[in-house]
C-alpha cells in the first residue's frame, strides 16, 4: 500500500511539473459542437458486409460508420487547410475542369483546401469558381517524353513542392489523379496521419491475387504470403509531414530500382504499396472513394459512389505510348 501510495504522489507530481511543455491539443482531439446524435451501440455492428477495422486497429472509412455531421462541426472549429495535388500534363489538361469543378461541389466542403495543380501549360489551367477560403497554385513541370516518367516523377515533384512550400501552407494533404470527379460527398472523415484506399478493382480479392512487384530484385518487392490490401495510387494522403516520408522513400526507391534497369511492374502504385506494407495507414478508405466508372452497376456494399475514374479514351488522351 505504502509503495503505491508513494508511487502515486510522486507520479502525480512529475505530471503537474510537465504540463506546461506539453504540447497544444493536438488536431486530432475532436471536439464536435452537436450533442444530440445518435447514440454509438456496443453490441450493434454499423455494417456487418465489411470489414471497418484493420488488424492494427486503423478504421476503414464506409458509409454509416461515421456521422457526417458530428465530422463535419468537429473539423470546422479546427481551422485545418487541406493541400489537395494533382497532375495534368500534355493532354490530361483537359480533365481539370470537372475535376475542380465537383471539387468545389462536393470535397472537404466548408474547409480550407489549397489545390496545387501540376502542369506543363499553365495557360490550359481552366478558372473554376472557388468558394471562401479555398485556392489554387499553378507550378509548372516539364512534359516527359515518355508516359512512365510522368507517374514515376510525382513522387519526386511532391516531395520536393511539400519541402519548399506546402509545408507551411497546409496541414494535411492529399495527391490525386486529374481523370477523375467527385459524385458526392468527400469530407473530413477521411483525414488522418497517413492514409490509404482500397482499390476498386482488388478489394474482394486475397494477397496472393493482388499485383504486387514480384521481383526480389526491386525495392517493391512483396512475397506472396504478404500484403494486407491492394492500395490504389490514384489517392493517397495524410499529415503532411507523413506524405513527404512517403513520396521521399518511394522517389528513393524508384531511383534504386533505375539505377538497376528495373521498372516495378505498376510503377509508383507498386511502390507505395510496398510503402503501406511497411508503414501501415492510419486510416483506410473504403473503394466509396475511389470507385471507377468502367466497372458499372454499385454493388451492394457500396452505398455511395463518392470519386470515381471516368472512362478515358486512353489512345486520345495518351501520347508517347
Ligand atoms: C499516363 C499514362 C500514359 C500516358 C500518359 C499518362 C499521363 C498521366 C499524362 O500524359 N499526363 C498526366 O497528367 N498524367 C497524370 O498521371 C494524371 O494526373 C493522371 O491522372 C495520372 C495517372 O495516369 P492515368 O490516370 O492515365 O493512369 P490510370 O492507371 O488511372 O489509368
Ligand atoms: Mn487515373
Amino acid at each position: 500500500m505504502i509503495t503505491t501510495c508513494v508511487f502515486r504522489s510522486f507520479c502525480s507530481q512529475s505530471i503537474t511539473q510537465s504540463i506546461p511543455a506539453l504540447p497544444a491539443t493536438p488536431r486530432d482531439v475532436l471536439q464536435p459542437k452537436r450533442a444530440n446524435y445518435g447514440q454509438p451501440l456496443a453490441l450493434i455492428p454499423q455494417r456487418n458486409d465489411v470489414l471497418t477495422v484493420t488488424p492494427w486497429l486503423a478504421p476503414i472509412v464506409w458509409e454509416r460508420t461515421f456521422d457526417p455531421d458530428m465530422i463535419d462541426s468537429a473539423y470546422k472549429s479546427l481551422n485545418i487547410t487541406i493541400a489537395t495535388t494533382v497532375f495534368a500534363v500534355g493532354k490530361y489538361t483537359q480533365f481539370l475542369q470537372d475535376f475542380l469543378e465537383t471539387a468545389e461541389k462536393y470535397y472537404m466542403s466548408g474547409l480550407r483546401v489549397h489545390y496545387y495543380v501540376f502542369t506543363d501549360q499553365p495557360r490550359e489551367v481552366p478558372r473554376v469558381e472557388l468558394a471562401a477560403g479555398r485556392k489554387i497554385s499553378i507550378i509548372q513541370v516539364p512534359k516527359y517524353s515518355r508516359w512512365q516518367e510522368i507517374s514515376l516523377r510525382r513522387m519526386e515533384i511532391i516531395e520536393r513542392h511539400i519541402n519548399e512550400t506546402i509545408h507551411r501552407e497546409a496541414d494535411y494533404i492529399f495527391c490525386m489523379d486529374v481523370d477523375m470527379k467527385f459524385h458526392d460527398r468527400w469530407g473530413p472523415e477521411t483525414l488522418g496521419t497517413l492514409v490509404g484506399v482500397l482499390h476498386p478493382w482488388f478489394y474482394e480479392f486475397t494477397r496472393d491475387k493482388f499485383t504486387y512487384e514480384r521481383r526480389p530484385e526491386s525495392t517493391a518487392y512483396i512475397p506472396m504470403e504478404e500484403g494486407d490490401f491492394y492500395y490504389m495510387a490514384a489517392v493517397f494522403g495524410g499529415r503532411v509531414k507523413e506524405v513527404h516520408a512517403l513520396t521521399k522513400k518511394c522517389h528513393e526507391h524508384l531511383d534504386k530500382d533505375k539505377s538497376k534497369n528495373l521498372e516495378a511492374i505498376w510503377q509508383e502504385e507498386s511502390h507505395l504499396n510496398w510503402y503501406f506494407l511497411h508503414n501501415k495507414p492510419t486510416k483506410v478508405l473504403s473503394p466509396e472513394y475511389l470507385w471507377d466508372d468502367q466497372k458499372g452497376g454499385l454493388p451492394s456494399e457500396i452505398k455511395r459512389k463518392r470519386f470515381s475514374a471516368v472512362i478515358k479514351n486512353k489512345e486520345a488522351v495518351r501520347e508517347n505510348v
